[in-house]
């Protein structure tokens, strides 16, 4: 069974986001189904992409499927996890993605929304980074995609809190590209759509690239890699880890002690 629908009109792709039994949570699975679409785009010469979710939906995603989440003692968000591969695809694809949002975004749903090209979000739409909430220690990468799009006092508002933010705040300080009502947000995404495929796919893919790449342009020494690493193996290995993900599959809310 899909949990995405796709759609292939005048050279635009659409994903569809449709588990929505499990609020479009970003099992692997649904992230199969994604990264199959994309092939399948690519394979069709699709020159532009659009992410969405049903029309209506109170939920864009819910983000990472924390019942995939190890249960500690290792890396949550490693190399191989579902959820970094397809923000590298999605940073690898050639053709411009565009996040067309409406409803809550949630975690790791933030970041593939902000590692897409452009995001465009009904006025009523949200944006919550949640690691502190379940005491995940976000990986490097996906920290990077946050200030690649976000300046460093709001990544630290949004990633210390946990709060949604609002889109008509996102789009104040230039998280979103556009927010739109409801009414008008599929109409106002397929127009600027429309517009990228009517220009050159080869430069864009080109810019597009060379954008990512000076973006994520930062050195960093086997020293610092090598403190991360052993801060991050700190966390994953706390009780605090543990007792996050324990509270959310037992929904409640969690108690945590630092240690
Ligand atoms: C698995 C879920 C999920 C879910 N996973 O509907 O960024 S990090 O580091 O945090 C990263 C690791 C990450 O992305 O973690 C996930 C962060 N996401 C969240 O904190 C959002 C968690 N979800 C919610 O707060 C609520 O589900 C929202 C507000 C999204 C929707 O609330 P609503 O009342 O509409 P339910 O909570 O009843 O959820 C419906 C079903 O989807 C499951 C949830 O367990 C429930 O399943 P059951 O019907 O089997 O009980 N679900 C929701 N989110 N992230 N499963």
């Amino acid at each position: 069974m899909s949990f995405v629908i796709t759609t292939i009109e005048d050279s635009i792709g659409t994903i569809l986001l449709n588990h929505v039994q499990k609020r479009n949570a970003l099992s692997q699975p649904l992230i199969a189904d994604i990264l199959e679409a994309f092939g399948t785009f690519r394979q069709q010469n699709v020159r532009v992409i659009i992410l969405r979710a049903p029309e209506g939906a109170t939920v864009w995603s819910a983000g990472h499927d924390v019942s995939e989440l190890p249960q500690g003692h290792r890396d949550p968000l490693g190399w191989d996890d579902p959820l970094r591969r397809l923000i590298r695809e999605v940073e690898n694809c050639p053709a411009p993605i565009i996040a067309m949002i409406e409803g809550s975004v949630w975690g790791g749903a933030c970041e593939v929304a902000f590692a897409c090209d452009l995001v465009i979000a009904a006025d009523d739409a949200t944006f919550a980074i949640t690691p502190a909430k379940l005491g995940v220690p976000y990986n490097l990468s996906g920290l990077l995609t946050f200030m690649s799009t976000i300046s460093l006092h709001i990544v630290k508002e949004m990633a210390f809190t946990g709060s949604p933010m609002k889109a008509e705040r996102a789009e104040r300080l230039g998280i979103v590209n556009r927010i739109v009502s409801r009414k008008e947000l599929q109409q106002h995404t397929y127009e600027i759509a429309r517009q990228i495929v009517r220009n050159s796919p080869l430069s864009i893919a080109v810019m597009k690239e060379e954008l990512n790449l000076l973006a994520n342009a930062h050195d960093l020494s086997p020293l610092t890699f090598e403190r991360i690493q052993a801060l991050r193996r700190e966390v994953y290995n706390s009780q605090d880890y543990q007792e996050g993900i324990r509270a959310f599959l037992e929904k409640r809310p969690p108690t945590f002690t630092g240690k």
